[in-house]
């Protein structure tokens, strides 16, 4: 089994792209499931094959514990880190070749608190990799495009897995996908950029956590794709293969 776990900000397009990636996996006939670890999500574009929100209630653990939706959120994802058992009993019982895995809306609750992690460590699999999304709706200005590279690093430095990025939307963004490839490939034309929008403390800190993130090439093979049109797919599932399948295609 190979799994691929989907992150990115809320709203950037994770379950959509979980969905869009079963259908392409199943297409080329491979067996594929997959596992929603987003316990407060109210609905979901595909059908689950296992959920957590079979096994936490957002609504009873706010009344159980008086807590408010983000308490909640926070309590479910470590009481899901505490079923990992069953979860994993379950996965191995459906036994797939590709595991799809779609993540909590909000960020941080997979990348920042310590069941998150537990999780990714403890779903038992020969080879895992995370997609990270930038959502192209948000990072249409260079310091926008910067903050976000430097979240997409962190959450790499947490979750420690071979990460692949990609920029979705690219249906809405128009010629701006166009500057921001350049921005991703070119440091100078990115320095350039912010140079234009920013100044004073801003300009500073950007270029500074810039030039840090790109020792580690931070953007680099930044892969668009729309998940409405299926644009990019192609380049997508290439990627994907090439760390799961050591360059081996999906059969057609
Ligand atoms: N136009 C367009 N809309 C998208 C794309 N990806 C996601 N969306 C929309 O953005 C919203 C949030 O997507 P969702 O998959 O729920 O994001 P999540 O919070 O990361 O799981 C939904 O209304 C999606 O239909 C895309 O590539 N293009
Ligand atoms: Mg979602």
């Amino acid at each position: 089994m190979k799994t691929i776990f989907i992150s990115g900000t809320a709203g950037s397009g994770k379950s959509l792209l979980t969905s869009k990636l079963y259908e392409y996996y199943t297409k080329n006939g491979a067996f594929t499931s997959v596992l929603n670890l987003d316990p407060g999500v109210e609905s979901l574009p595909y059908t689950c094959d296992v959920d957590v929100k079979d096994f936490v209630d957002i609504v009873s653990i706010m009344q159980q514990y008086d807590l408010g939706p983000n308490g909640a959120l926070i309590m479910a994802n470590d009481l899901i880190a505490s079923k990992i058992d069953d979860i994993r009993e379950e996965v191995d019982r459906i036994n797939p070749d590709y595991l799809i895995v779609d993540t909590p809306g909000q960020v941080e609750l997979l990348a920042y608190r310590s069941s998150g992690k537990f999780l990714v460590e403890n779903i038992a699999s020969d080879e895992k990799t995370n997609i990270f999304l930038f959502d192209g709706a948000l990072i249409t200005t260079p310091v926008n495009f910067v903050s976000i590279a430097l979240l997409a690093t962190s959450i790499r430095l947490r979750l420690n897995l071979p990460t692949t990025n990609v920029v979705t939307k690219t249906d809405l963004i128009g010629n701006k996908l166009k500057d921001i490839l350049k921005w991703s490939t070119s440091l100078p034309t990115l320095e350039n950029a912010i140079s234009k929008e920013a100044d004073g403390d801003t300009y500073t800190l950007t270029t500074n956590i810039l030039r840090g993130l790109n020792l580690s090439g931070f953007a680099q093979g930044l892969i668009p794709i729309s998940n409405v049109t299926g644009e990019g797919f192609v380049n997508l599932e290439g990627a994907l293969s090439r760390i799961l399948n050591l360059g081996e295609e999906v059969e057609d």
